[in-house]
This record gives C-alpha cells, structure tokens and sequence, in this order.
C-alpha cells in the first residue's frame, strides 16, 4: 500500500488501491449510452482553440508551438521518377499552453499520507513524487502512473452539460460561488449527475480570440466568471454532484492571481480537490464558445462529449481537442 493515511474529504482507494483514473471510472457503458442518447441533430462542434492561441503575454512560462519539416523540406519528391510528393513536420509546443487537460499528475500536495509525521508530495492516490511522478535532471520527464496515457486508454467519453456562466457575469470579473453556480443551473434548467463531464462557459475564449497579441496576464485575473475556490459549499458540491471532469474556456478554471485568497494552505483549492483529492482531470482554455451558443439557442445543456488526451506515455498534460455532438 503506498498509503496509510488518506486526505480528509479524498476517495483515494474507493476504485481500487493502484486507480490511476479517479472519477473517471464513472463512465460506464450504461452513461456512454446516455451520452449517445443527447445525439439528435447529428452537428459537431470542435472545442479547441487554434494551438497558437493565446497569444501576447497570457501565459509566460509555457510556449507556443514551433512546427518545423522533419528533415526534407515540404513537397519534396519521394523518389526520383515518381509523382509523389510529401510533407512531414515535427511540433514543440507545450502540452498545457492552449486548449489542454490537466491530468492528475498535474498537481499534487505536500501530505503525511504514511503517516509518520512528516509530510511527502504524493499526488492523487498516493502515487509519490520522484518514485512515479518526477523529472530527470536532464529535465526528460519519468512519469510512471497518472500520465495522459492512462486517461487517453479510457477514450475520454460520456455526457457533457454546459453551464453558461457568461450570461451571467459577461465579461465582467466575477468569483463565482456555490449560490451563483446553483442560480444559473436553475435558470438554465442543467441537471447534473454521477459520470457528467461539466463545462463552464465564461467567455473567456472569445477574449483571447479577439484581443489577439494584446492579451496580457491581468485579463485571465480581471475578465469573466471564474470559480470561487475558497467557498466550501462549492468545493462539497463537486465531490457530492459525482462529476468526473471539470471544464472551462478560462485559463484555471478557478481564480487565481493577485485577486485570489492566499491565507489558504493551498493557492488552487479546486485543483486541490479534483486532481489530488477525487481524481478529477481539469479541461483549461477549451473553446466553448460556438457549442455555448448553439446550447443556449436550443435550450439545451447537454451532449455526447468526446475527448480524448494524448495517448502519449508520461505526459502531464496534454492539447485537447474535444469534440461535442449534440
Ligand atoms: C497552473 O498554472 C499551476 O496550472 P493550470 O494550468 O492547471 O492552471
């Protein structure tokens, strides 16, 4: 057992003592059904920014992607005496720069989960840092549980509900608690249940589309909805509500930054929560906007969400390319 003690208010062991999954083993074949059952109109919304965005100063400490040819230069012909040509290309980018998931690898905490006392970083089910998640000194990466991978075998589909936040906040800053988020369920008549992957709509990817190269780190701290970590009644809702996947077109889903609560022992009480706690994977900076749209134009909230990661072996995070059908 790599625990012996686990987080208060944590499910770690309740799918099994080496789930790598968390609430992601809510997805039966029974909730993909339902799921299929919200395909009627047979229309598919992509829900991915263009990689390249956010542009201007956004984000600081992730990099835009750097496509290049792998060698031959593009339309190069095949083989002598043929008509082929061909293009190939090689991208660096970093996985969690634009539309992306978190996985739960993403963010741990300093916990005494052997309890002897002293705190380890261990991360969701006590998978430990450095022995599962951890770097090389060559900064090669040598995550051996809780990586992409894991989360891209499931295929990463069930139901999707929307939450359209921006009808109530626009582009105004607004922290949004666990009395705001019940409000706009009920106006919107979203239901929620077990197994439900929750998208927040802020409007947010509209922002950064429009504001292009202008974009700076204060608007992800001064424009639309964003949720409240610090209010405990939204943090016991997300466990009580079953949801497996947490969802938004804003850049943490939650508030962060200069506005944000620091007496907390945790910056980021809802990745807090989801990643290390309940084994939620987050959905950041996805492009909700058209399907938000379409949604609230049906007076409709939920559909087949489709959305695998990466299949790709030790990665934390990852681009997402969701696609929704309603
Ligand atoms: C951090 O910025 C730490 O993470 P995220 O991209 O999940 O908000």
């Amino acid at each position: 057992m790599r625990w012996k003690k686990r987080p208060d208010g944590s499910n770690w062991g309740d799918f099994g003592p080496d789930d790598q999954l968390g609430r992601l083993n809510l997805i039966t074949p029974a909730r993909r059904r339902a799921a299929a059952a919200e395909v009627r109109e047979g229309l598919a919304f992509n829900l991915s920014l263009p990689l390249d965005y956010p542009r201007g100063g956004l984000t600081s400490f992730r990099s835009p992607p750097v496509l290049v040819t792998t060698g031959q230069p593009h339309g190069h012909a095949m083989r002598p005496g043929h008509t082929d040509i061909c293009c190939d290309d090689a991208v660096t980018l970093a996985l969690q720069f634009s539309s992306q998931w978190d996985s739960l690898a993403h963010m741990g905490a300093a916990f005494d989960a052997d309890d002897d006392g002293v705190a380890e970083h261990v991360y969701y089910n006590g998978y430990r840092a450095g022995e599962h998640v951890g770097s090389a000194p060559d900064g090669t990466t040598q995550v051996r549980a809780l990586g992409m991978e894991t989360m891209s075998a499931t295929g990463v589909q069930g139901r999707g509900v929307m939450i359209d936040l921006h009808r109530i906040a626009g582009r105004n800053y607004l922290p949004v608690d666990y009395e705001i988020l019940m409000r706009a369920m009920e106006q919107q008549r979203a239901e929620v249940e077990p197994g439900d992957m929750l998208c927040l709509y802020t409007g947010f990817d509209r922002v950064i589309l429009e504001m292009g190269e202008d974009i700076r780190a204060e608007h992800a701290h001064t424009t639309c909805a964003a949720l409240n970590g610090h209010d405990p009644r939204l943090l016991r809702w997300i466990d009580e509500s079953g949801i497996c996947a947490l969802i938004s077109d804003n850049m943490a889903v939650e508030r962060f930054g200069p506005n944000a609560d620091t007496s907390q022992p945790t910056l980021l009480p809802i990745h807090h929560l989801c990643l290390f706690k309940l084994g939620i994977p987050l959905g950041e900076l996805w492009f909700l906007a058209e399907l938000n749209d379409w949604l609230a134009a049906h007076g409709r909230t939920r559909f087949l969400l489709t959305a695998p990661p990466l299949r790709l072996p030790g990665a934390v995070g990852s681009p997402a390319t969701g696609v929704a059908t309603v």
